[in-house]
This record gives C-alpha cells, sequence and structure tokens, in this order.
C-alpha cells in the first residue's frame, strides 16, 4: 500500500464527518439565491458546488489547498538542480492537503513509473486516425480507448460499494496520469515531428521524462514542472472541472469523466484560448509583414478584431477580476528566461493596450489577461510552434486537478448532479411579466 494512499484513506475517514453532519444538521440552510440572469447566464456566481481541493478569489486568484502559486511551488519538493517542483508530489498535495517529504515525493515517481506503459493498442488508434485530427481529439480518443483498464468500471461490476469506491478512482486516476505525458508526447511527435518517437527515460520524474520524450532540451523539464501544476485546477465550476465531476457523477469511471472534461477544455473560450492567442499574432505579424508593432499598431489590431466581433484571447475570465496570478508566474518565468524574446515583447505590448481597450469598450468585466494568454510564448521559445497543440498541454495539467476532485467526489459519496430547469414561460412568471 503506498503512503498517499494511506494518507488519503486517513483524510477521507476525518473529513466524512463534517460533509455528513452538514447534510444530516444544516441540509435546509441557504447558501444563496438565483437570479433570472444568472439562470440564463451560464450559472456565474451560482454557489453549487463543494471541493477542498482548491479555491478561487476573484482578486486573488488561485490557491491549492489554501496555498498560493509562489507558496506551493516554494514547499513542495524538487529535483536536484532545479527550479520547479516533482508533478508527483503536487499529486500528492492535492488529494491530501499535506506536503509530501521528499522520501514521500520520490516513492510517487516510482509509482508512477511503474504504471506509465500505454497499451499498444492505444498507439494502433491514434495511428488509425485521420492525421489532420485536432491533437486534442487524438488526446481524448486516446484516454476514452483504455477505459476498458478501468479499476473502477470492474469494482462497480463486481458489485459496488460507496464506501470504498474511491479506491479504485485513485487507482484509474494515478494510472491515467502516469500516462498521459507519453501519450501527449506521442500525438506530439506523431504529428509535428515527422512521426519519430523518443523511447521514455525511466530513470526521470514526469516532468524530466516528457520533456525527454518532446525531444526538447533543459530547462523544458522545469517548463513542463511548471505548466502542468499551474494548469492544474482552478476549483470545480469551470467547465473542463464541471464536465469531469458531472460525468463522473453518473457512476462513469475516469476515462469516461476525463475525456470528456478534455472535450470541454478543447472550446475557445476555455483552454483552446492558449492555441488562439498564437494564432491572433502570427495574424497579426503575417499583415505587418517584417514590420515591428508599435503599441499604436497593435491597439489597431485589438480594436479591428474586437469589432469584427471577436473575443481577444487570453483576456477575461468568468470569475476572475485582477491579472491572473497564472499569468505572473509564467511571465515571471518568461523575465528570467527569455527577457528579449520578441514574442514574449508583443504579448507584453498585448498586456499594456488591452486592458484599456477592453474597459474602453465596456463589455468585458475582467479586462486582466489569464493563464492563456502568456503560455503559448513559452512553448514558442523552446521550439514548441505548432500551437494546435498546446491545449494537449493544459489537458495533462489539467488531469492533475479534475482527477482528484473526482477521487473526492466517490469519497464523500457526492450524488447524481442533476440542477433543476425552468421554462421561458415560467422565468417570465418569476418576473412578473403580464402575457
Ligand atoms: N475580448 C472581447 N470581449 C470579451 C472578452 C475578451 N477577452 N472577455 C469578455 N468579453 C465580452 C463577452 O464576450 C461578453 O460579450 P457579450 O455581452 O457581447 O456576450 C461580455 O464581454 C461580458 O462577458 P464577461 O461576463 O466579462 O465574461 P464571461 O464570464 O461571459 O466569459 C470568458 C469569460 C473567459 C469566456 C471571456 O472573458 C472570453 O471570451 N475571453 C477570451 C477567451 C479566453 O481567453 N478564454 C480563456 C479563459 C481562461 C480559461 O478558462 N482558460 O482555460
Amino acid at each position: 500500500m503506498s503512503t498517499l494512499k494511506d494518507r488519503l484513506r486517513q483524510k477521507i475517514e476525518e473529513h466524512r464527518p463534517r460533509t455528513t453532519r452538514l447534510l444530516k444538521e444544516f441540509g435546509d440552510v441557504k447558501v444563496g439565491e438565483v437570479t433570472i440572469s444568472q439562470a440564463i447566464g451560464g450559472a456565474r456566481g451560482v454557489r453549487s458546488l463543494v471541493t477542498d481541493i482548491s479555491y478561487l478569489d476573484p482578486m486573488e486568484g488561485i490557491r491549492f489547498r489554501g496555498m498560493t502559486i509562489p507558496e506551493t511551488m516554494a514547499a513542495l519538493p524538487k529535483p536536484p538542480g532545479k527550479d520547479y517542483p516533482y508533478v508527483e508530489g503536487f499529486w500528492f498535495l492535492l488529494l491530501t492537503g499535506d506536503i509530501p517529504t521528499e522520501k514521500e515525493a520520490l516513492e510517487l515517481v516510482e509509482d508512477f513509473k511503474s504504471r506509465s506503459a500505454i497499451p499498444q493498442y492505444v498507439i494502433d488508434i491514434l495511428r488509425a486516425m485521420a492525421r489532420d485530427s485536432h491533437p486534442m481529439v487524438m488526446f481524448s480518443t486516446a484516454i476514452l480507448s483504455m477505459q476498458k483498464e478501468s479499476k473502477f468500471a470492474a469494482f462497480y461490476e463486481a458489485g459496488y460499494d460507496k464506501m470504498t469506491a474511491w479506491e479504485s478512482m485513485y487507482e484509474d486516476s494515478t494510472d491515467l496520469l502516469a500516462k498521459l505525458p507519453a501519450i501527449a508526447a506521442y500525438i506530439y511527435r506523431m504529428k509535428f515531428k515527422g512521426d519519430t518517437h523518443i523511447t521514455p527515460n525511466t530513470n526521470l520524474d514526469m516532468g524530466g521524462n516528457f520533456a525527454h520524450m518532446m525531444g526538447i532540451a533543459e530547462p523544458y523539464d522545469d517548463v513542463a514542472r511548471m505548466y502542468f501544476i499551474l494548469h492544474s485546477d482552478h476549483e470545480s465550476g469551470n467547465a473542463s472541472a464541471h464536465t469531469t465531476h458531472l460525468v463522473a457523477s453518473t457512476l462513469s469511471d475516469a476515462y469516461y469523466s476525463l475525456s470528456a472534461g478534455l472535450n470541454a477544455l478543447a472550446g475557445p473560450l476555455h483552454g483552446l484560448a492558449n492555441q488562439e492567442v498564437l494564432r491572433w499574432l502570427q495574424g497579426v505579424m503575417d499583415k505587418l509583414d517584417g514590420v515591428e508593432p508599435t503599441e499604436e499598431i497593435m491597439k489597431k489590431f485589438v480594436w479591428d478584431t474586437l469589432n469584427g466581433g471577436q473575443v481577444i484571447p487570453g483576456f477575461g475570465h468568468a470569475v476572475l477580476r485582477k491579472t491572473d496570478p497564472r499569468y505572473q508566474s509564467q511571465r515571471e518565468f518568461c523575465e528570467k528566461h527569455l527577457p528579449n524574446d520578441k514574442l514574449f515583447k508583443y504579448v507584453d505590448m498585448l498586456y499594456r493596450v488591452v486592458p484599456d481597450i477592453l474597459v474602453e469598450q465596456g463589455k468585458a468585466k475582467n479586462p486582466w489577461p489569464n493563464v492563456d494568454a502568456q503560455s503559448g510564448v513559452i512553448q514558442w521559445f523552446y521550439g514548441l510552434k505548432d500551437f494546435d497543440f498546446y491545449t494537449v498541454l493544459f489537458g495533462v495539467g489539467r488531469a492533475i486537478g479534475v482527477l482528484a476532485n473526482i477521487t473526492w467526489d466517490r469519497a464523500l459519496a457526492y450524488p447524481l448532479e442533476r440542477p433543476k430547469s425552468l421554462t421561458t414561460d415560467m422565468l417570465e412568471d418569476i418576473a412578473g411579466i403580464k402575457k
């Protein structure tokens, strides 16, 4: 039995009475009300989900298990000589709320390695797909194709037990996380690197091995660690986390649930925004035909995009009302490692010009940049210029958060999610509109 699974069991047993008490003794206490604009408008601000994995404050940004991004990065054990922590140790933190010791993190590194082999049929399926399929389609399909490996599904078939169901969900989640980097790297090299592949190096941790399989030199291993951790979790109401949770609530296993969650991530208003930022910037460059953009030129492109009825990718957020600390964190990385990069300068120029324009336009509730505004630049700098692939990188990271969430969903026996609908007639009646 692994240290993490033992610790998780202890945490779950400690936590269960809290949820039971809230339900039994305080189930009728109100946490809020729903307005018509929330019912029509995508449930913004409706507080109807519970997670302890992370919390998103509109002004401060994300905290993982109570810790800000800099606190998280500082507290977790790191591979020798590296600036960013073991992703495996971060998985320990998200699941338990405890910082693992170096020994515990290394135990997990070994655990992940033992689960990391990809079945040959996954490779066969990827190879059979149209080569011009979007990498997210390939990624989601590869995950779904492994559903037959699900320990949770087997556990359900063998006779379901609510109290121990989390264990097989945990096993599926860890199996998946261990395999995702190799699947992602396979898709990348098949599509964009002439179908040449690099054998995994089992001496390396998840971030190190991912960089190795991608064929990108140091410090891309640290980029991978940073990137996966930053993109992991953003509480449970964002579209990818919520979809994963919703699907899992039907007692679907982690394979079905994660695949579905990634399909939500693939939308341009969500995770696809990171590729859209780069696509947008490339469009600007093409039109300029080698001329360096000035702030005035950039402003014109921003206005042209808005006047064309499109959003500025990488800006705005459904919850945040300040610059995303995930953006800041990546910006600090850029200042350290690629301060003179042309693309970084353009993205920084966008930071200077876009918020004022969005305020002037008067629509976006949050004019500030989000995580996606900065992430593509880093990938581009390290040679990963195929921006169609960027959302897959986001997906590997996002999996850590959503899988931690659905493991806890099972532990606390969260029920089938099924909000209630109203008709437009009913809303008009509630509003007192005479017909
Ligand atoms: N550019 C132009 N207009 C924007 C905008 C932007 N970046 N952000 C918001 N708006 C507009 C909305 O389209 C909306 O317009 P309409 O009234 O005409 O429909 C209006 O401002 C109000 O929207 P909002 O309440 O501020 O924002 P929402 O909560 O509805 O949506 C989004 C949040 C992130 C989807 C939105 O800000 C957006 O489209 N941003 C650009 C795409 C993007 O960067 N997505 C990634 C977000 C982070 C993330 O999830 N990463 O995965």
